[in-house]
Formats: structure tokens, C-alpha cells, sequence
């Protein structure tokens, strides 16, 4: 197990039930639930300073947050990672820092990316979380071009591509699922079907029942998984990855879940979604599932709730105060990482 489940303690007794599920899967289990606590809350947070006019915008992965977290602890160190809008959480679990995070929501100087990207796309190089580009599906062909690096230079390492299922109808998705199979790289496709591609539902995208089944076309197997479940994604990412790494080639995971928000700050589901969405979504959100199976297991008490949720509410406060804090990019930053010369003053950009 990598990803912060390692580090991080366990504030509550051990029950029997949970000493019997090992200390290991406690742990797993307990890093999972914490990270999905504070991803709520920064949805909450960063929607509400959105909307006050203090971040420019904003995509939450309210109802999707399992599919990450799951990501975030199942992979490798030297594992890639080629997320969507909603996938923060992956780098996050593997230790890139909230605090910077909030520097790129902020788009201010401390952003690796000084500014230059939409929030929500963040770099994160020293976890090998690539930035997302805006163009729905381009993600997919970079996964698989790196994946080829690996098989080039003989490196165990795996590729995941995430991408939404509006994304299965673009041309990189095809292109890309095409290659990996031919090419019998180690790719993990990873659809976070949300039934929703900003307004368009899930029906008029594909006709087929799930969009797992597409991965057959391409001489691999594919598997519809409940994205709301932590454990289930877990093991479905676990083992796909370990085969790839064995040489087992590409597989790809279809996780269903239930979008609980909109698209982006920028529209209203109200003007396109039936009246009873947001109802049957919450049936099947992922914090209450892991709640109640923590709660069956005797890990949860009320004081432990509250203790976590003050920790992560602090950490959250002294990350905004840091990132309004900081000045935006000076003008010294335009050329750099752009040219090998600074075309201003001939010497190195940067
Ligand atoms: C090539 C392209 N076409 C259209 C858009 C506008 N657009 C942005 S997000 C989006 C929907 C993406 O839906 P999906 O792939 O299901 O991912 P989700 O956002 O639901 O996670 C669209 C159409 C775009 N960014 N790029």
C-alpha cells in the first residue's frame, strides 16, 4: 500500500471487528474516510468563495470522491496519473500539499503553474500528476504515449487516464484505446461515468448498456464498477494496475456514480436535470457508504467526527488565508518555462 494510509495514526481504539480485518485494512479504511471528509468540505469551501467572487472557478467531485481517493492509495510511487476535471484528489492522496493546491485555485505567485491554468488543472510533478488540458478527452493519447515511454525504457511504472463518460466519444478515447490494445501497454482507463456530460445525460452519449463494454472493441476487458463504494474501486484499481505492471496490458474500469453537483460553478443542473436527480443521487453518496461501513465496524464515534472535522476545517482556513495572502504572478514570470531564452533580456527564461 502506498499513499498516505502509511503515515497517517489511528485516533480511536480498535475493536475486535477491526483488529480482525488487519491493521493494515483499518488504516486503508480510516486514510480513505478522512480524505473524503475533506474533500467535501473543500468542494463546500472553494463553490461558496466561488460564488463570493474570490476564486474565478471551480469543478467539484461531490459524489465521485471514492474513484480518486481509491486511486489516490491503490497506486505506485512511479505510477502516472492523467486526470479529468475531477480527479485533484489522486495527487492530493499522494502527498502533493493542500496549500499549494489552494495556490493554484488562487492562481497567484506560489502556483507551479503561476497562473497560467484554470484552477482545478493543477500540476503536480513530484507525484506524478500531469495537468489536465481543458479539451474533453486529450488526456487519454498522452496516457497512452507515456505508457509506451515505460515499455521503452523498461520501467514497471502504469498510466491511468481518467476521463468522464462524455469523453468516450471523442476521437483521443478511440485512438487511444486502440493503441494501448495493439500495443498491449500498461494503461489503466479509468471512466468516471457520471451519467452526465455537463447537460447531456449518459443515454444520448452511447447506445451501448454500459460503457465498459467498449473496451472489448479494443481486445481487452473492461468491468463496470459501483464508483460510489471505496472498497470496490479499491480492489478493481488494485488489481488492474498490478496486472498492467505484470505485463497483463490495458484494462479499463467503468465507474458508475452519481454527479451531486453541478458540471462547474458555471451552470444551473436545474435548467436539465429531472426534478428527483439530486434525491436519487444522494442515495448513493460515497461518504455515507464508507460512514456507514466504518460505523459497522465500531470505528466511528462523534468525537472523532467532530476532532477530524475541526483538523481539516483548520487546515482549510490557513490554506485560504495563505493563498488570498499571496501576491498574484509579477510580470517577471510571463517568459518562464516558455523559451530556453529569455527573448527580453537573452538570457536563460526563468
Ligand atoms: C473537445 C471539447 N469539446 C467540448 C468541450 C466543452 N466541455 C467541457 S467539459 C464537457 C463535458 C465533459 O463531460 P464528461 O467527459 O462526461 O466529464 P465530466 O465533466 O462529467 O466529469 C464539455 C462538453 C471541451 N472542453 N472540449
Amino acid at each position: 500500500m502506498t499513499g498516505s494510509a502509511d503515515v497517517l495514526p489511528l485516533p480511536y481504539r480498535a475493536t475486535d471487528l477491526e483488529r480482525s480485518l488487519g491493521d493494515q485494512w483499518a488504516r486503508l479504511l480510516w486514510a480513505a474516510y478522512r480524505w473524503m471528509r475533506t474533500a467535501r468540505a473543500l468542494d463546500d469551501r472553494m463553490v461558496a468563495l466561488q460564488r463570493q467572487g474570490r476564486v474565478g472557478f471551480y469543478g467539484p467531485a461531490t459524489g465521485q470522491e471514492a474513484v480518486s481517493i481509491a486511486a489516490g492509495l491503490a497506486v505506485r510511487e512511479n505510477d502516472w496519473v492523467f486526470p479529468g476535471l475531477r480527479e485533484q484528489l489522486v495527487a492530493l492522496v499522494r502527498g502533493h500539499p493542500l496549500g499549494l493546491y489552494m495556490h493554484h485555485l488562487f492562481a497567484d505567485s506560489q502556483d507551479p503553474a503561476v497562473g497560467r491554468q484554470m484552477p482545478c488543472h493543477p500540476t503536480a510533478r513530484e507525484v506524478r500528476y500531469v495537468s489536465m488540458s481543458s479539451c474533453v478527452g486529450t488526456q487519454i493519447s498522452q496516457a497512452v504515449g507515456c505508457a509506451y515511454g515505460f515499455r521503452l525504457r523498461h520501467d514497471d511504472a502504469v498510466a491511468l487516464a481518467f476521463f468522464g463518460d462524455g469523453a468516450t466519444s471523442v476521437n483521443d478515447f478511440h485512438a487511444g484505446m486502440n493503441f494501448a490494445g495493439v500495443f498491449h501497454l500498461p494503461v489503466v482507463f479509468c471512466c468516471t461515468n457520471n451519467q452526465w456530460a455537463i447537460s447531456l445525460p449518459v443515454a444520448q452519449q452511447s447506445h451501448v448498456d454500459e460503457l465498459s463494454q467498449k473496451a472489448e472493441a479494443y481486445g481487452f476487458s473492461g468491468h463496470r464498477v459501483d464508483g460510489s463504494d471505496f472498497v470496490q474501486c479499491y480492489l478493481h484499481l488494485v488489481q488492474a494496475l498490478e496486472s498492467a505492471r505484470a505485463g497483463g496490458g490495458p484494462s479499463m474500469i467503468e465507474f458508475l456514480v452519481y454527479r451531486m453537483s453541478p458540471h462547474s460553478t458555471s451552470d444551473d443542473p436545474s435548467r436539465y436535470q429531472p426534478g428527483d436527480w439530486r434525491a436519487q443521487a444522494a442515495q448513493h453518496d460515497p461518504v455515507l457508504r464508507l460512514e456507514q461501513l466504518l460505523g459497522a465496524l465500531g470505528m466511528l464515534s462523534q468525537d472523532i467526527l467532530r476532532e477530524t472535522d475541526r483538523q481539516i476545517d483548520a487546515t482549510l482556513r490557513e490554506a485560504v488565508t495563505q493563498a488570498e495572502g499571496t501576491p498574484p504572478p509579477g510580470p517577471e514570470t510571463l517568459e518562464r518555462d516558455v523559451f530556453a531564452q529569455s527573448a527580453a533580456r537573452g538570457t536563460p527564461g526563468g
